[in-house]
């Protein structure tokens, strides 16, 4: 799990939403995620961005990347349009195409 320099983080553990076969659903991702107070277009960019595979779903890496992505944003950084390289999990590297 990410951490923000640190810094505690905002949004609870993977284990505690429940993942089926290791991955949480995209309803229980987000109830986490709203728990950040973002807003809900900041959350959409974080998501979209979150889940590389695009299966609707976060594994552990990805939702380490979102909530990596949430508290950048809460400590006043842009969340960036792409993902930029080294953000990218190594087990996402490849479906990515990097
Ligand atoms: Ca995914």
């Amino acid at each position: 799990m990410a951490t923000a320099g640190g810094k505690s983080v905002v949004i609870g553990d993977v284990q505690n939403l429940n993942p089926i076969n290791g991955k949480i659903t995209g309803a229980s991702a987000k109830s986490e995620l709203v728990k950040s107070k973002l807003p809900n277009t900041i959350l959409g960019k974080i998501w979209k961005l979150s889940d590389i595979d695009r299966d609707g779903m976060l594994d552990a890496d990805e939702f380490a990347l979102a909530m990596h992505l949430v508290n950048l944003k809460l400590e006043g950084h842009e969340v960036p349009s792409e993902l930029p390289e080294h953000l990218v999990p190594p087990t996402k590297q490849a479906i990515n195409g990097i």
